[in-house]
């Protein structure tokens, strides 16, 4: 990080306007300009944005409309489609000014902001720089560095974003060369839900489509920030609010998208003076970690209120017939629901009895309930708890399987899902390895893999040798950033394949090249003409996306063409993949997809530009729970809902540090120091605190303060000089951004099973900082 950005001050301002309105569309018109960008290109790209015969977006995965308005784009979706298509390079010229220990020294936002990647390089340790290298010669050594190799010691990582066509290329070379190891994003994303939501109703997705939004009759949204990471969604939820939907959020920090909107693709509403419509019917500040005790009071008004139907001889408020057909565990469940005292569930939740009997009684009379959430459940050590907990609650009225009602985890990267359903995976038992081991004539490696957590482990024991990214910022993304760093250097190789610079990059290996690939914005010309890709949202559905915009440099190449050439110069003729063939035509991969995977892509090619996207199949939907008893199952918290006890949160310096996404970023992609929607502009550098914390630490706004994990692994972990500011916060609860605070999670502090790392629940300790303030005097 670089001084000039830890000292620069932080204002944090109440933001009270609806999100939305002509904030988000001043915001956009900025970093146009600042992109370099023609007014009319950009309104033309954006134009085309989200629709069938135009491109998908690049940012969140949301579901994209049947019907789509004409700007089928929120403020965050354009910014990522600016950001993509900046006029900026990072060129030849760029690399040969710099050497990669002075950039090292740059922030996350220095290094993106040079513009997109335009030619192949090879890094030379000599000179510290990265030089030109030919494709073929990049290749060919890539090729023969892999196969000296065992490959089980080389992790193929990919980020989310690669098509689908890309990511069924990838786990074939992986495999066919190998190795297992197929670590992606989602497993420090919603791999608590991919564990969790087996195991309770038999799918590893959500169950909602949007046409749900026009036959619920109640939402409840758990750690999401919506306007800021999905903001489309706001769309389907304003229209169900003025439809008198009621809505109830969860969440420690209150975010405005959530609070209130004004649809910027509705004229009338922006010239309205109005404030918007209300999102939320209450928002609860839930205690960061308290979401099951709050779910377990819910449920507890549920059962009260089925005691009281009961007595009465009135209609039940459980839904017994579906629980009796459907479901095992109930009684284990209602148990521990029954031992709750409503003491420890408002202790730990930090909310009263009152507002969640209120919400009970809503969810008690409500026909078609969902229940969003996002990483503010699943980035827990009790992550997959935290899952099964919202099954639970949807279970005790029958709310899987009918319209309106469902398990909604909001996905993040664009194709997130979609990279699971066509193979990426380092679980043995989720691809069909028989198949592909029929179609292509090559033996897979049956073993479980590495996931994310244990590639960096294995980074850091030194078993891992080598890191293949298809896309992505690894290093920036995972916990321990320091020893992450450190270990890097050891690696024999480290490939990139990527559209801009990022920290990673500057981290060699013995070998290590980084390749330029066209953005999903690009036109993409093979040898039967322009190619198409596609990939799954959100809600199961599978879109087409057509690039249209040139180019960003002569020399890039796809990434199908990217991972077709590794591919053939590492594993020639060890499987009866047409490698050309599929790149000359992306149809063909398609072909494949259906063949391999013919209950979820049926008709592929034909279907997948049907507006709206098609749906896989999922058995949920129907009711029919592939889990291993056939059953929907009532899980109960294992540990109960007292979390972290370990984790003081009250009365010490010690604190739960939840790492959050400004609304001026994506990921480790940072587009500017303006968090908007929480009025706080100027650092990244910030720490979050509630007033009553501060006053008790005896702490200023602006007074810089040290953070330091709590953890008696004898690993001294500390981000020094951040800026503190009051803000309206749980007692206990701090906040601050990811990817700045990184180092500070430990990596064996990830949830139980799913191994995502806990990055919402970080224990650290907060003190002034001695040194920085002697250098401000
Ligand atoms: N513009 C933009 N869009 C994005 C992204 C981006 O960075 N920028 N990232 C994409 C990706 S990959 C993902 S995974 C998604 C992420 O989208 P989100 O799931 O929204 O992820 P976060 O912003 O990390 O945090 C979610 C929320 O959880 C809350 N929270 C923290 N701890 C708790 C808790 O204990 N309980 C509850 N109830 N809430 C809690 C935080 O206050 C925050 O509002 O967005 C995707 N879309
Ligand atoms: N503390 C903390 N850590 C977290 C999280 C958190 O909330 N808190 N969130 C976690 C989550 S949910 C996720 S998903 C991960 C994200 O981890 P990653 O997916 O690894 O990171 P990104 O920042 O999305 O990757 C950005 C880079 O991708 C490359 N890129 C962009 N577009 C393309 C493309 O079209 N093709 C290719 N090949 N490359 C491209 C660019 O070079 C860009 O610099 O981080 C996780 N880490
Ligand atoms: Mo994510």
């Amino acid at each position: 990080m670089r001084r000039s950005e830890i000292q620069s001050e932080v204002t944090v301002e109440p933001y009270d306007h609806p999100t939305g309105g002509w904030g988000s569309v001043k915001s956009l018109v900025d970093k146009s300009a600042a992109e370099g960008m023609v007014a009319s290109t950009i309104w033309e790209t954006l134009y085309r944005q989200n629709k069938t015969d135009g491109f998908m977006c690049v940012s969140c995965s949301w579901a994209k409309p049947a019907n789509a308005h004409p700007f089928e784009f929120c403020e965050n979706g354009a910014k990522a489609t600016i950001w993509e298509q900046t006029k900026n390079r990072t060129d030849r010229d760029f690399f040969a000014r710099h050497k990669l220990t002075e950039l090292l020294e740059w922030t996350d936002y220095e290094l993106e902001k040079q513009g997109r990647l335009t030619t192949p390089m090879r890094y030379d340790p000599s000179l510290d720089q990265y030089i030109p290298v030919s494709w073929e010669a990049a290749f060919r050594e890539i090729g023969e560095e892999l196969n000296k190799l065992d490959p089980k010691s080389v992790i193929f990582y990919a980020s989310g974003r690669a098509s689908l066509e890309t990511s069924y290329m990838w786990q074939l070379f992986a495999r066919v060369y190998g190795s297992q190891n197929l670590p992606d994003s989602s497993n420090m994303c919603h791999e608590s839900t991919s564990v969790g939501l087996p195991r309770s109703i038999g799918t590893p997705v959500g169950t909602v489509q949007l046409e749900d939004f026009e036959h619920t009759d109640m939402m409840l949204f758990f750690g999401h920030n919506t306007g800021t990471n999905a903001p489309r969604l706001l769309h389907p939820l304003q229209e169900a609010r003025k439809r008198g939907v009621p809505v109830y959020t969860f969440n420690p920090v209150e975010e405005r998208g959530l609070v209130r909107f004004k649809s910027p693709q509705a004229p009338t509403e922006m010239l309205s003076p109005g404030p918007g419509t209300k999102m939320s019917t209450e928002y609860f500040q839930v205690r960061c970690g308290g979401d099951i005790a709050a779910m377990t009071g819910i449920a507890k008004t549920v059962l009260e209120l089925d005691d009281k139907a009961k007595a009465a001889g009135g209609e039940r408020v459980l839904d017994v017939a579906f629980i009796a057909e459907h479901c095992h565990g109930f009684d284990a469940f209602e148990r521990f629901v029954r031992e709750a005292t409503w003491e420890e569930i408002e202790r730990v939740s930090g909310l009263s009895r009152a507002d969640l009997e209120e919400v009970g009684r809503t969810y008690a009379r409500s026909k078609a309930v969902m229940i969003h959430y996002g990483m503010g459940l699943t980035q827990h050590r009790h992550g997959v708890a935290n899952v099964q907990m919202v099954v639970n609650l949807l279970l005790m009225r029958g709310n899987i399987g009918k319209p309106g009602a469902g398990v909604s985890p909001i996905r993040g990267h664009s194709n997130v899902q979609g990279q699971r359903t066509v193979g990426i995976t380092e679980k043995p038992e989720l691809a069909p390895l028989d198949t592909f081991k029929a179609f292509y004539g090559f033996e897979p490696p049956r073993e479980k893999g590495l996931a994310t957590v244990e590639a960096c482990e294995g980074m850091l024991d030194g078993s891992v040798k080598a890191f293949l990214g298809l896309g992505g910022n690894f290093s920036r993304a995972v916990p321990e950033t320091e020893k992450i760093e450190a270990a890097w250097r050891n690696l024999d190789l480290h490939v990139q394949i990527a559209t801009k610079l990022n920290r990673n990059h500057l981290l060699p290996g013995k070998v290590t090249f980084l390749l330029p690939c066209l953005g999903r914005i690009e036109r993409d010309t093979q040898a039967t003409g322009d190619q198409l890709v596609s990939m799954e949202d959100s809600t199961a559905c599978i879109h087409g996306s057509k690039g249209y915009r040139p180019p960003a440099s002569p020399e890039l190449l796809s990434e199908p063409k990217i991972v077709a050439e590794m591919a053939k110069a590492t594993v020639p003729g060890r499987s009866t993949i047409p490698w050309d063939a599929w790149v000359g035509d992306y149809a063909l991969i398609r072909d494949e997809i259906e063949r391999a995977y013919p209950q979820y892509f049926k008709d592929f090619n034909k279907r997948f530009l049907e507006p709206g996207g098609f749906h896989r199949d999922l058995p949920a939907c129907k009711r029919e729970w592939k889990t291993e008893n056939g059953k929907a199952n009532f899980i109960t918290p294992p540990d109960g809902f007292d979390v972290d006890p370990d984790i003081q949160t009250e009365g010490f310096d010690v604190f739960k540090l939840m790492t959050l996404r400004s609304n001026d970023q994506f990921n480790t992609t940072v587009y500017g120091y303006d968090d908007r929607l929480r009025g706080i502009s100027g650092s990244r550098m910030v720490l979050l605190m509630s007033r009553e914390d501060m006053d008790r630490l005896g702490l200023q706004d602006q007074d810089f303060v040290d953070v330091e994990t709590h953890a008696d692994d004898g690993v001294e972990r500390r981000v020094k000089a951040l800026r503190v500011h009051s803000y309206k916060l749980p007692k206990g609860n701090v906040g601050g951004y990811y990817p700045e605070l990184n180092k500070l999670i430990p990596l064996w502090h990830h949830a139980v099973d799913a191994h995502v790392p806990a990055a919402k629940s970080v224990p650290v300790r907060v003190t002034r900082s001695a040194q920085m303030a002697a250098a401000a005097e």
